[in-house]
C-alpha cells in the first residue's frame, strides 16, 4: 500500500444555486475511491476575477487524503463537474460555471504535464482560493511560491472582497 497523500481542491460555482453545487461538489469529493475528504473550509462569496462581467461566485477548498495518482484524481475531478452539468465547451475562459473542481496542491510535487499543471497555475494570486486555503491551514507551503499567508497579504485588497457565508 502507498502512503496517503495530502492535496487541495478548491471549489467554485456561480450559477443556478451555487451554493448548492459547492456542497454537492464537497459531496462528491468525500466518496471518490481510495480517498478520505480530511477539512473543508467555510463556504465564501466572492468577486469574480479574470472576466468581472458575471455573477459573484460561491468558492471552498478541500483537503483530501488519497491514494489515487495525480491524473488519476484530475480525471475523477472533471468527472464530478461533468455529473453537475458543466459543458466545457461551452464555457468561456474565466467565465461563469456551475462547478469548477481545481486541483490546486498534490502534496509537495510540481507537475507541469499538457494536462495537469500543479501548484495550480493561478493560485498564488487569487485571493477566492487563498482565503479558504488560509482558513484551513495559514502555514502550508506552496512548492515554489511560499506560504499561504504571505500570498495572500499580497492579495489583500481582493481578499476583503471573500465573504464568509452565514457570518
Ligand atoms: N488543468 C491543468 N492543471 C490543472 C489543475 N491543477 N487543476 C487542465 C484542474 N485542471 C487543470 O480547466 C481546463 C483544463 O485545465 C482541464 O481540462 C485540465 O486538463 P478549466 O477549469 O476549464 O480551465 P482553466 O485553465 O482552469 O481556466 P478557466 O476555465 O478559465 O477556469 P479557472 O481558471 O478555473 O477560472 N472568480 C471567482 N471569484 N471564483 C472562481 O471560482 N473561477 C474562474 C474560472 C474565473 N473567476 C473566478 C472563479
Ligand atoms: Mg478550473
Amino acid at each position: 500500500m502507498t502512503a496517503p497523500i495530502a492535496a487541495w481542491i478548491g471549489l467554485g460555482s456561480n450559477l443556478a444555486d451555487p451554493v448548492a453545487a459547492v456542497e454537492r461538489g464537497l459531496d462528491a469529493l468525500a466518496h471518490l475511491p481510495s480517498t478520505l475528504l480530511s477539512g473543508q473550509s467555510r463556504l465564501y462569496r466572492t468577486a469574480p476575477w479574470g472576466m468581472t462581467d458575471q455573477p459573484a461566485f460561491v468558492n471552498a477548498v478541500a483537503r483530501i487524503a488519497t491514494t489515487l495518482e495525480p491524473l488519476a484524481l484530475l480525471d475523477a475531478l472533471l468527472a464530478i463537474e461533468r455529473r453537475h452539468g458543466r459543458d466545457r465547451a461551452r464555457d468561456l475562459r474565466w467565465g461563469p460555471r456551475t462547478l469548477d473542481l481545481d486541483l490546486l496542491l498534490y502534496g509537495r510535487a510540481q507537475i507541469a504535464q499538457p494536462r495537469l499543471t500543479v501548484p495550480h497555475p493561478h493560485l498564488h494570486r487569487r485571493a477566492f482560493v487563498l482565503v479558504p486555503l488560509a482558513e484551513l491551514d495559514p502555514g502550508l507551503d506552496v512548492p515554489g511560491f511560499g506560504p499561504v499567508e504571505a500570498l495572500l497579504a499580497a492579495v489583500a485588497e481582493d481578499a476583503a472582497q471573500c465573504r464568509a457565508i452565514g457570518d
